[in-house]
């Protein structure tokens, strides 16, 4: 019955070690040293992988001192092995040849192509055969096929000299195998019998006394310890607690952004996004098949939201095109997250206005080529900010304030359309790590065709921007491709072992 916590076989292998373990401090009590274990193994009969456990552990313990030795030895090859046995190709081509001689293509067919074609030529060099046109006939009564001697003295790990070993190795027969050996000396703490070093000190150590010649097993204190299994988030989490607490400091509030199947009107009707908008049709954006419609929206802001559409109001002359209630009414999956900004900011102008800011992070889904760095989802970062008198200034302040705490703080902006914003501009970062411009987001001043039909006040403006939050993981993680980041491709590994998210250390 195997001992507490040691498995069945594990006392055979114990055992086997013990046996390993004796021979070679019973050898060392007899000779100064084991010059090659790999000598010792064949010697004892025991598999090399497992004596170099036991002199390890041995080293260890200082019990006995291990010297590294690499070790080349020619081995052959599996043309070389068979030669071995069946003799070389010239030797068996000769060996094929009757006295009387043999035609080419019988002995080709006796022998087939691969001998035949090597033994052949090596034969001739040995003046071995002669072949005429037709006849194949021996010119030596007796040969020795060199080749294969030479081949079982390799085998014999006999000692070949240098020319034979070039003539070997250049017909591939024979290769050179590097392994590592250890010359074993007595050790400090050498002793014949090793007593099993006990691991902690027991009552019944105690009690018989033998503590005081019990040998001890040092405390490993570099030993690491078993991996604690926690749960880890996922680098994009990572970030994202990062961006929210960044959000936070600055005094906004999260939007509620739990729901991923939108109606188009509040994804771009609310937006002031013409239904004609290419970004509106199922090239981009995913319909929703069932359930393909919503039923309830605001009726009297949809009818503003209509009005502005077609003619304008508000100081802005509108699109001028039939807008259609169905339109607005079929359902998709949001392609972003300003989707929920426009639910909010309506909800913001249905009372009394008070300024708000806020920020939402979450999927959005766009029916887009994946390739490196998109798939046809991501998580939006928005900001949003609404206040009385807000300028272009003001967001230019609230980017520069936002990025100069994810780490980039220089900033560059660029005109961009939005139909939703006006002014809108692409911002740019220059990364000192990438030693480039990085576009890291967009941004703008939300229309008053899109704020005013909300019931907002007239001089109340609103500032955006937006990002994604892929992105940044990459570069911070030095992510190359998104499916390694995102999607059913992700490596537990990159899970279990990714380091702090450290926003600016580039
Ligand atoms: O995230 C983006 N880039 C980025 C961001 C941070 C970053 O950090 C590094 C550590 C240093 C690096 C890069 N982009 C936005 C820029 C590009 O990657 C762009 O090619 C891809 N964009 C996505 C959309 O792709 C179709 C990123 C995504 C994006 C773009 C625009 C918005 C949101 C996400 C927006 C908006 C908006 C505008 C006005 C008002 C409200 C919202």
């Amino acid at each position: 019955m195997a001992a507490a916590g040691e498995s069945a076989d594990g006392g055979a292998a114990a055992a086997g070690k013990k046996v390993v373990e004796d021979a070679i401090l019973g050898f060392l009590q007899s000779n100064d040293e084991i010059s090659d274990s790999h000598k010792f193994a064949v010697s004892t009969g025991v598999d090399h992988t497992e004596l170099e456990n036991v002199i390890k552990s041995l080293h260890g313990f200082q019990i006995v001192f291990a010297k590294d030795v690499r070790r080349d030895k020619w081995i052959l090859t599996a043309e070389g092995k068979s030669y071995a046995i069946n003799g070389s190709p010239e030797g068996q081509f000769f060996a094929a040849i009757p006295s009387e001689g043999i035609s080419r293509d019988d002995l080709r067919k006796k022998l087939g192509d691969a001998i035949f074609k090597i033994g052949s030529s090596q034969a001739v060099k040995n003046k071995w055969v002669s072949i005429e046109k037709f006849l194949v006939s021996r010119k030596a009564e007796y040969v020795q096929d060199q080749v294969m001697i030479l081949l079982k003295k390799i085998e014999a790990e006999e000692i070949l000299d240098a020319r034979e070993i070039a003539d070997l190795k250049k017909r591939k027969l024979i290769i050179l195998q590097t392994s590592k050996g250890y010359t074993l000396t007595k050790g400090p703490k050498y002793t014949v019998k090793r007593v099993k070093a006990a691991t902690d000190l027991t009552r019944e150590h105690l009690q018989r006394g033998d503590w005081k010649s019990q040998e001890f097993k040092e405390y490993n204190l570099t030993a690491r310890a078993p991996p604690i299994e926690t749960g880890c988030l996922h680098p994009l989490l990572k970030v994202r607690q990062q961006i929210i607490s960044i959000f936070l400091e600055l005094g906004f509030v999260e939007m509620p952004t739990n729901n991923y199947v939108e109606s188009s009107f509040w994804n771009f009707d609310a937006l002031f996004q013409p239904q004609q908008h290419p970004a509106r049709d199922s090239h981009d954006t995913f319909f929703l098949t069932v359930p393909s419609t919503t039923r309830k929206l605001p009726e009297d802001y949809l009818k503003r939201v209509k009005d502005v559409h077609e003619c304008g109001g508000y100081g802005s002359k509108g699109y001028r095109y039939d807008w259609k209630r169905d339109e607005a009414e079929k359902n998709l999956l949001r392609t972003h997250t300003t989707a929920v900004s426009s639910r909010m900011l309506y909800l913001l102008g249905q009372k009394p206005f008070t300024p708000m800011r806020y920020f939402s992070i979450d999927r959005v889904f766009r029916n887009e080529a994946v390739d490196r760095t998109h798939l046809a989802e991501f998580h939006q970062i928005e900001g949003v900010v609404c206040d009385r008198g807000l300028t272009l200034g003001d967001l230019l302040g609230v980017l520069d304030d936002f990025f100069r705490r994810l780490g980039m703080s220089k900033l560059r902006f660029k005109p961009a359309y939005n139909p939703y914003t006006e002014p809108s501009m692409e911002i740019f970062s220059y990364h000192d790590g990438l030693k480039k411009w990085v576009e890291v987001g967009n941004s703008g001043m939300f229309r008053p065709e899109m704020l005013r039909p909300m019931g907002l006040p007239e001089d109340v403006t609103v500032i955006a921007w937006g990002l994604s939050l892929e992105r940044p993981t990459m570069i911070l993680y030095g992510i190359d491709n998104i499916r390694d980041l995102f999607g059913p491709k992700v490596s537990f590994n990159l899970i279990r072992s990714n380091p702090i998210c450290r926003l600016g250390m580039d």
